[in-house]
């Protein structure tokens, strides 16, 4: 079997498949704490879980500008190169793919929007480790393929690529990273060595580390040159050019109202405020200057408080927003359903689209039109 591997999960994660395995974490819980505990963070496999006695800890790098391939084991690395912190979200490209496949159907798993989690990752910043070897941004490379341990049924193992310039970026954090959250990576999220890329969708993020290549190219797999692409909205999965199309990397602005649930039935117990809580983020770095929140399908809006754990420098913000708004509630309101939106903007003053229609794709990726619930009393 296959799958003979896979460990054991938290009874709490929301399953979209059993194998490979694909869960999110509940709406509730994601917003219950900064950090997402380890247990509970959204997991996205493409392939089953590799067996964990042969996940050795070191890993090659190899490719042009250098000599040999080169085999590093942690132990080695954490001697090396100072380790590093940083704090960030991980967000699937398919995040809320439900909602824009209820607009016009597209393929890939339903997400909810749980597909997103945060953590503080610890290892050494790739930028180091290719300096060191010396990869420098005159090399004839262009781009950092990783490799997991995980295989296809052909022993084709999961593998991406990044730009040779956001991988030397040192500004940009991309780490080796061998603790999630002050613990050892679990098994789910790549022990033992993971890639980190901030400010870039979950896809560019190998679990499992086992190879490096420096390269010319772009990785070829169906990862990098398929799946994670956008597409002219008029286009579908047969009529769409997969090869003229950009490798999907850093994101648009997010947001999601997790706080109550879709579809509550909520108690009266004499009300005057109704609690609505979410989370809002932008890829590159790009911070969430303002989250918005309309109980009036969009004709006024009130601003939600916002909430972070991280020190902000401008244009490295790579974590999350949580927020939250007190929403005043009328008489009126307690009689019939109240519809609840909202819109995140960022440092850049990106926003929101009302409707997917504009940004609508085969594959079904970064929906973000504003997100809407319905609930009411009982
Ligand atoms: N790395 C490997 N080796 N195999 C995978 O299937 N899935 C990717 C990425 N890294 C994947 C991988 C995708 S699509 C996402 S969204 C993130 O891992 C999810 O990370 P998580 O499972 O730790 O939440
Ligand atoms: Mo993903």
């Amino acid at each position: 079997d296959h799958y003979a591997h896979e460990p054991k999960r938290h009874p709490a994660l929301k399953v979209n498949s059993q194998k490979p395995f694909n869960a999110e974490t509940p709406l509730q819980i994601l917003v219950e704490s900064f950090y997402t505990p380890n247990e509970l963070f959204f997991v996205r496999n493409h392939l089953p879980v590799p067996k964990k006695s042969k996940l050795e800890d070191d890993f090659q790098i190899t490719g042009i500008g250098l000599d040999s391939s080169i085999s590093l084991t942690m132990s080695e690395l954490k001697m090396k190169y100072k380790p590093h912190e940083i704090t960030t979200s991980v967000m699937c490209a398919g995040n809320r793919r439900s909602a824009m496949h209820e607009t016009k159907p597209v393929k890939g798993l339903q997400w909810s929007a749980g597909a997103v989690s945060t953590a503080k990752w610890k290892g050494i910043k790739l930028s180091d480790l290719l300096k060191d070897l010396g990869i420098t941004e005159d090399s004839k490379a262009c781009h950092i393929i990783f490799q997991g341990a995980d295989t296809d049924i052909e022993s084709k193992p999961y593998e991406v690529s990044i730009p040779l310039e956001i991988a030397l970026d040192p500004n940009r954090e991309v780490l080796l990273a061998f603790e999630m959250n002050g613990k050892e990576i679990p098994l789910d999220h790549g022990y033992p060595i993971r890639v980190i890329v901030p400010g870039v969708i979950g896809a560019r993020q190998v679990k499992w580390l086992k190879k490096i290549i420096v390269s010319e190219k772009e990785s070829d797999s169906l990862w990098q040159q398929k799946d994670y692409k956008t597409f002219n909205p008029s286009l579908n999965i047969e009529t769409c050019d997969t090869g003229k199309a950009m490798a999907v990397l850093e994101f648009p602005v997010q947001s999601a109202i997790c706080q109550p649930a879709n579809g509550s039935v909520l108690k009266l117990e004499n009300k005057k405020s109704l609690e609505v809580k979410g989370y809002a983020l932008s890829g590159a770095g790009k911070k969430i200057l303002r989250v918005d929140v309309s109980v009036d399908g969009g004709q006024s809006w009130m601003e939600a408080d916002l909430y972070t754990e991280t020190k902000t420098q401008m244009n490295r913000e790579w974590a999350w927003t949580l927020w939250k708004l007190d929403v005043p509630l009328s008489d009126d309101m307690l009689r019939k359903q109240i519809d609840i939106t909202c819109k995140a903007t960022d440092s850049a003053h990106n926003t929101q689209p009302e409707s997917d229609l504009g940004i609508w794709n085969a594959r079904g990726l970064l929906e973000n039109k504003w997100p809407k619930i319905s609930v009411k009393f009982e």
